[in-house]
């Protein structure tokens, strides 16, 4: 059986038919489909973490007890994970680990571009890198025999265009005869005091050399000979990008982008007259072959920041003076690139985030702020975020900064977080605040969902990935807990007390915490978003004041009108009720449709 499957798709169900009988994830784009598709197959655990680290944390225990096991996060979520990642290296394994991280290149939905590679250098741990959807399913199965053979976790980075992007896969059947997982005593093995982690680092070495020579005679290394003139290594989304607009050149296809087959390497440079890598990002086996001796380009003619595209690869070696045209005709994409119009992001209407960042706006407050829907706050007209670093950033921020300014400045700071990026990390940051006394207020916009990534279940929503029913976090309680005496639950939707809250809590020199209480207009299950009534703007008390644009909500629109320099215009297809707009509107021109 064949079928058209996105590279997401595609490992998911590499997963199932390697036998993994645990999957967990921290979801983040581009990875978060992986786990959404794992669970429809019955026979795998599969879980949302609060966050990528103890992702990691339970997929070793699941290993650890012979299981074979998945977890996926982006890239940047390996930061996080990074603490377990890198001893767990040294303990190795005893069911198949893969863990994949899906990078995002070119930063379609992340705060940074990191190059992951670097990772699995790091840690000395095996990476392989699929080119399309029948690799990521096939490569899985192999990251989990390799995983098994060398006694490491091994990981799968993808891009954003592999994960995305859809191509043929052939599906197989699920193996069966695993070994069923039991308690091992090896304690030798994993735990990891000293005397125990000096006895495993030899041995991590040796793994990779054994691994590095492998590499050589390794089926996922394909080299492909045709003009002798050129040959580029490549590996991932770029060996599709060479093949579609050079296809005359050779080619060293990496599917083990760590370690490098060295002896490989030599041969194919030895066989071609001129030596190209490309790759995305860093130079990362580019530095590697010109340490071995071998006179190599890449980095000096294409760009390190962004995604590179088949376009741009041809017109890069266009201007290499090696008889390549830059002129035949672009495919796809590139091809159709017109200038469309822009649609900035928003938040959508009905958003309960919208009339916090208003009343942000309205105090000027010093906003210091996290990742998620509310990030968009940032954006005109609400303009109210000064930070966003990475996720729980926000709180330990706002600590900082009072400790530096003035006592009239201190009133001006708050932290903004969502509920899934507060249980995520944010929880440790207001821990310090308490504990170090910070005079700070941090609000938490409890949407009931991780609406960002695409509504994910959260420990604070009620649900697990699988959709049954679980404890949910109260999160006034759990911040009691930490020793906040100051926690307020408001309702976001409430300009005035929103607004008069704030401002006592801004001015109250102790910690304090504020809960936003609406759920995101999106969010999936039934009865948990109620739609409110439908407004409408009475043209003959419209003044055009335009206050109401000052929100920035989708549904509400300018109207050009005779005799009038204009009036606003409620979009009755977008509108959710949610009040805000009329509370601001100084001339009562807007009211409940009838
Ligand atoms: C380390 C890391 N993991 C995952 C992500 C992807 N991500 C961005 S925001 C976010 C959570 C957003 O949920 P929440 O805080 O509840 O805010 P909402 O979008 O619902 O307003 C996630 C998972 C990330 N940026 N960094």
């Amino acid at each position: 059986m064949k079928e058209i499957l996105s590279g997401n798709e595609a490992i998911a169900r590499g997963a199932y038919e390697a036998g993994v009988l645990v999957a967990t994830a921290y979801p983040g784009t581009p990875s978060t489909e992986i786990l959404e598709n794992i669970i429809r197959y019955k026979e795998i655990d599969a879980s949302w973490s609060p966050n990528e680290k103890v992702s990691l944390e339970v997929a070793m225990g699941a290993s650890f007890a012979g299981a074979r096991t998945l977890v996926a996060m982006k890239h940047v979520g390996v930061n996080v994970a990074a603490d377990p990642l890198f001893t767990l290296s040294y303990t190795g394994i005893k069911g198949g680990l893969v863990l994949v991280s899906a990078d995002d290149p070119e930063m379609h939905s992340s705060q940074n571009e990191q190059d992951n590679r670097n990772y699995a250098k790091f840690a000395k741990v095996p990476m392989l890198e699929p080119s399309d959807s029948g690799e990521c399913k096939e490569f899985t199965r192999l990251a989990l025999e390799l995983s098994e053979q060398y006694d490491t976790p091994v990981m799968l980075r993808t891009t954003t265009r592999i994960s995305h992007s859809k191509s043929i896969v052939e599906l197989g059947e699920r193996i069966t005869g695993l070994p069923t997982p039991t308690l091992v005593k090896n304690a030798a093995k994993q735990v990891m005091l000293p005397g125990n982690a000096r006895v495993r680092h030899p041995l991590v070495e040796e793994r990779m050399n054994r691994l590095a020579a492998a590499a050589d005679s390794m089926a996922l290394n394909p080299m492909e000979l045709r003009d002798s003139k050129i040959g580029i290594i490549t590996s991932g989304v770029c060996y599709q990008y060479v093949r579609e607009v050079l296809p005359d050149v050779s080619t060293l296809k990496l599917g083990l982008v760590h370690p490098l087959p060295s002896g490989l390497i030599r041969e194919f440079a030895a066989k071609v007259d001129r030596l190209f890598v490309v790759e995305e990002l860093d130079p990362f086996i580019e530095e590697q072959v010109k340490a071995m001796g071998i006179a190599v380009s890449g980095k000096d003619f294409l760009p390190i920041c962004g995604e590179l595209t088949p376009g741009m690869i041809r017109t890069a070696f266009a201007g290499q003076g090696i008889g390549i045209e830059s002129s035949v005709p672009l495919v796809g994409d590139e091809a159709q690139a017109v200038n469309l119009p822009g649609r900035p992001p928003n938040m959508c209407p009905g958003c309960p985030h919208r009339g916090v960042f208003y009343t942000f706006n309205r105090l000027k407050a010093y906003v210091t702020g996290d990742i998620g829907c509310y990030t968009l706050g940032f954006l005109p007209p609400l303009s109210s975020m000064e930070t966003c670093v990475c996720m729980g950033a926000s709180i330990g921020n706002a600590t900082g900064t009072v400790k530096v300014v003035s006592e009239e400045e201190k009133k001006k700071v708050v932290a903004v977080i969502g509920d899934s990026t507060f249980l995520h990390s944010g929880v440790t940051g207001l821990m310090d605040m308490v504990y170090n006394n910070s005079p700070s207020t941090v609000v938490i916009l409890d949407n009931r969902i991780t609406a960002m990534t695409g509504r994910q279940d959260n420990p604070a929503s009620g649900f697990t990935l699988m959709d049954e029913p679980a404890h949910r976090i109260d999160l006034a309680l759990l911040c009691t807990a930490l020793g906040v005496k100051h926690v307020r639950v408001i309702n976001p939707f409430d300009l005035e007390e929103t607004r008069r809250v704030l401002q006592e809590e801004m001015e109250r020199p102790e910690t304090s915490v504020i809960i936003t209480d609406k759920p995101c207009v999106l969010v999936k299950r039934e009865g948990v978003f109620k739609r409110g009534p439908l407004y409408t703007v009475m043209v003959e008390k419209c003044t055009g004041c335009r206050a109401c644009l000052g929100l920035g909500c989708p549904a509400i629109q300018w109207r050009a009108t005779e005799g009038k320099k204009g009036v606003s215009f409620i979009d009755p297809t977008l509108c959710t009720g949610c009040d805000v707009c009329r509370q601001l509107c100084k001339f009562d021109a807007i009211g409940r449709a009838k």
